[in-house]
């Protein structure tokens, strides 16, 4: 009956799908009838499935389940008995080429702690299905290439459920007698289960209305619990604005009546794309000046965004496998990276796309856990909802678009939505649909699909003083990865330019240099002046450059590249290079990087948040990254003692800025949220300083601000120092905001992330707090997540920090292994660490992998991580 929501079994070896085995479906089931009698401890559902036979053969039907025993089979409307379960699907043997199948089976939601499947969050019943939480729901083929015309009737308590919504057109809805009501939704488009969404309960909406292009008028909906419903106004704006950017840039109108979105607490990831019925995390569509930051606010349209154009790519066009996960996710972000793009600064956008692609990204394609844009295999396909499928595959798009140029390749999705409309395909028909359109034979590009590891180019120019020619060396090398020892040269679309070292000025235009052997030279006539390369501009793709242009070119490369990704990069270098040979030397000099920012702060034509990302020093993990063996301690002196020569040789610069930039009433403005993020980066700078009124300014920014923005930046500088103001802030904070849970997570976490000596201990202290739970993910990943991404903190020398990490993801895995599995990679990282701390991490893992019915989300991770 319920044991479904028991765990998996030990994970003895668990089963490896591997993606030549793709066979098509062996029934497919054009309708399917669904009816809920929704209850949280036990929900009867009855499914009606019209089942064809898909070719000539003569196998029975096999429907996927998860632990649970169908009450009732029936096959054309008889009770059947013939049926049996292998594993976990059910089988049913059936002699003609078409059938009505029923099933009947009671789940319970109230213990299904997985939040996969039909569960409770706050008091409200949801789903959640993608990849495969369907078969918790009910017996079906739950894979993306059967697609289904769904019904849903739901009947359910009318005081506690009042709204009952599905995906698709609401058709009826009337009282079903004691106490109870019902309502039904039908779907008219196809759609594979993991689309499939319900949400039952006592919720408040927030309504909109947008009128396509063609006319149709569409009913939008935010519904959350009513005392939310004052901070969904931008969820709601940014989901207009992502209709309207869909129609313009794309050419892709939304096709039903009726667009719902619903916000609830508990949620593995951050949202869902069901048709018609979007499910989000509260994080995601939450915001109101005072509680969320105008990164927040950033990261909900950005969100909201995705889900919407998922519409298109995902819904409409699906998955033919899992193995194709990137082509509706890479694809996506490509076009949630645009939209964003085009709502503020597209060269912010592009910095802070590829800041989080290096801390992210990078590392898992270097690491245990690399896996190709289109993996080959995989135990748990949830472990690959990844940096590489959605990061990595967006930069594969992007290169695409680069390569074609912006008309081709509209002229290549236009192609692509309309063959494949309907259907559920594969990253092939993708690339194919780019070279038919285009003409452009994109053969080699293809490895990129297959080929895990980031790819590293050497890059230099020679040039003869006095001379009219420059050449340029380039080099590929694709590192080995898990599985793959050997790479051959990939296709890299690299944008570059030359500048004068003596005037300053452009020698070259852009050039777009399609390097594809192990290594190319380019020349350039008429270079009357020593070059200066500008090189892999705008992020043209996704890889390492290695020059080696001096402290002095960088800095020239900071203040005079007209390409904004480029100038910023250049800085970065310049920073880079600094610390590494701060780390490791134990001293480096310092004045070309505080010379390059202040020059870039008096630069009159930069806006603000251009300045703030630009003279951000790169994360301690970063810096980790360059090194043959990380010394967390080594790499966090280096960067508190650069900071420090910043904050100090620039002292009266930041002060100034930290005044002027001072604003009026809050506005949400690409103006008013660039001089945030600047006046935030200057405080950073001046607590660096040591200046003693450190701590009193800001506590007085902490409780002057009228926003989210300006408190937390002040309460991270107060939580990272020893200020006599600290406790005083985080209390303060803790009280004001004890009954807003998303608040609260940024309570735990700026305390995880913070670069104090005393962290680990003071986190495993916070794992204590009543308000501590593992059982909501926002909250684990708040403390957990966040722990484990502080490198200093996290490496404290020992190994408590990876001892408790492993103890809490055990704990994790027996409630959520999914959100368990996801918090695991940090442990993973053994072998960049000196031998003692590489050992202290393996045990840990050791551990883990040798746990008692462990999940085989962790097993894989696990064991994988000791390979
Ligand atoms: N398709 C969603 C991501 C997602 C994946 C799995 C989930 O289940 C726990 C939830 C969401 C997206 O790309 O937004
Ligand atoms: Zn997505």
């Amino acid at each position: 009956m319920d044991i479904q929501q028991s765990l998996a079994q030990p994970a003895i070896a668990p089963a490896v799908t591997l993606r030549a085995d793709y066979r098509p479906p062996e029934w497919l089931v054009p309708e399917t009838a669904l009816d809920f009698d929704l209850d949280p401890a036990a929900t009867r559902v009855r499914t009606t499935l019209s089942v064809t036979r898909n070719g000539s053969h003569a196998e029975p039907l096999r429907l996927d389940g998860a632990g649970q025993e169908p009450l009732a089979v029936k096959v054309d409307g008889v009770l059947v008995n013939d049926w049996r379960i292998e594993g976990e699907q059910l089988v049913v043997p059936l002699a003609g080429d078409a059938h009505s199948v029923e099933t009947e089976v009671v789940i319970a939601p109230d213990r299904n702690t997985q939040l996969m499947g039909l569960y409770a969050s706050g008091g409200n019943l949801c789903t959640q299905c993608e990849a495969e939480g369907f078969r918790r729901i009910t017996f079906f083929p739950d894979r993306p290439d059967v697609l289904s015309r769904y019904r849903v009737r739901m009947t359910a308590d009318s005081a506690r459920f009042p709204i009952l919504l599905a995906n698709g057109d609401p058709v009826a809805q009337g009282d079903a007698g004691e106490g109870r009501h019902w309502a039904e939704w039908n779907d008219p488009f196809p759609k594979p289960s993991y689309l499939f969404a319900l949400v039952a309960g006592d919720l408040a909406v927030n309504r909109g209305s947008f009128t396509t292009r063609s006319g149709r008028e569409v009913q939008l909906g935010i519904w959350v619990r009513a005392s939310d419903l004052p901070r969904t106004d931008h969820a709601l704006h940014a989901l207009k604005l992502s209709m309207a950017w869909d129609e313009r840039v794309y050419g892709r109108e939304y096709d039903l009546d009726v667009f719902n979105i619903v916000a609830v607490d508990d949620f593995n990831f951050g949202a869902m794309e069901n048709k018609g019925l979007n499910i989000f995390n509260s994080r995601y569509i939450l915001a109101d000046p005072d509680t969320a930051t105008d990164y927040d606010y950033d990261g909900i349209a950005a969100v909201v965004a995705h889900e919407y154009f998922h519409n298109w790519s995902g819904n409409r066009i699906t998955c033919r496998d899992w193995f194709q996960l990137s082509l509706k996710e890479g694809f996506t972000v490509y076009r949630d990276q645009g939209f964003s793009a085009d709502q503020g600064s597209p060269a912010v956008k592009r910095i802070e796309d590829v800041r989080s692609l290096r801390a992210a990204q990078f590392p898992e394609d270097a690491g245990p856990l690399a896996h190709p844009v289109r993996p080959d295999a995989y135990q748990e396909i949830s472990n690959f909802y990844t940096a590489t499928i959605y990061n990595k595959g967006a930069e594969l798009i992007r290169m695409m678009a680069t390569i074609l140029g912006p008309q081709a390749f509209r002229a290549a999705t236009d192609l692509y939505f309309d063959r494949f409309d309907g259907t559920a395909a594969t990253c092939e028909d993708f690339v194919a649909c780019m070279e038919e359109s285009s003409g452009r034979d994109l053969g080699q590009f293809r490895l990129w699909y297959g080929q895990a590891g980031t790819p590293r180019v050497s890059a230099s120019v020679d040039h003869a003083p006095g001379g009219g020619r420059a050449t340029l060396r380039l080099a590929q090398r694709v590192p080995a990865t898990p599985g793959q020892p050997d790479k051959q040269p990939m296709v890299l679309p690299l944008k570059l330019r030359l500048f004068g070292a003596e005037t300053g000025r452009p020698l070259t235009d852009e050039r777009l240099v399609l390097l594809d052997q192990p290594a190319e030279t380019v020349t350039f006539e008429a270079i009357t002046e020593r070059p200066i390369l500008s090189i892999n501009r705008g992020f043209s793709a996704p890889v390492v450059i290695e020059s080696d242009r001096t402290a002095a070119d960088l800095a020239f490369l900071s203040a005079h590249d007209d390409d904004p990704f480029a100038r910023y990069e250049a800085m970065q270098q310049l920073m880079l290079d600094t610390l590494v040979a701060g780390a490791i030397e134990g001293a480096a000099d310092h004045d070309a990087v505080v010379a390059a920012i202040f020059n870039t702060l008096e630069n009159p034509e930069l806006d603000y948040a251009f300045m703030a990302e630009a003279v951000l020093l790169p994360s301690e993990s970063f810096i980790g990254d360059q090194l043959a063996v990380v010394d967390p301690e080594a790499v966090h002196r280096a960067r508190e003692t650069l900071r420090r020569a910043i904050g100090q040789g620039l002292a009266d610069s930041w002060r100034q800025l930290y005044a002027v930039l001072q604003q009026g009433p809050y506005a949400y403005t690409p103006d008013a949220k660039g001089k945030r993020r600047l006046r935030g980066v200057a405080l950073g700078y001046i607590a660096a300083s040591g200046d003693a009124d450190t701590g009193r300014l800001a506590f007085r920014q902490f409780e002057a601000a009228d926003n989210m923005t300006d408190r937390q930046a002040a309460l991270t500088t107060l939580a990272n120092g020893d200020y006599a103001e600290r406790e005083a802030a985080l209390d303060i904070f803790y009280n004001r905001y004890a009954d807003n849970s998303l608040v609260l997570d940024k309570w735990f976490q700026t305390q995880a992330l913070s670069s104090r000596a005393d962290t680990a201990a003071l986190v495993e202290q916070l794992a204590q707090h009543p308000d501590f739970s593992l059982a909501n993910p926002n909250r684990a990943r708040s403390l957990i997540g966040a722990f484990g991404v502080n490198q200093r903190a996290f490496h404290t020398a020992g190994g408590a920090g990876y001892r408790f990490l492993a103890d809490q993801l055990i704990a994790l895995d027996t409630l959520n292994p999914q959100t368990a599995a996801k918090l695991l990679p940090p442990l993973g990282r053994w072998r960049r660490f000196d031998e003692q701390r590489a050992a202290l991490m393996r045990a840990e893992l050791e551990r883990i992998v040798a746990v008692p019915s462990l999940s085989k989300d962790m097993f894989e991770q696990a064991s994988k991580s000791l390979e």
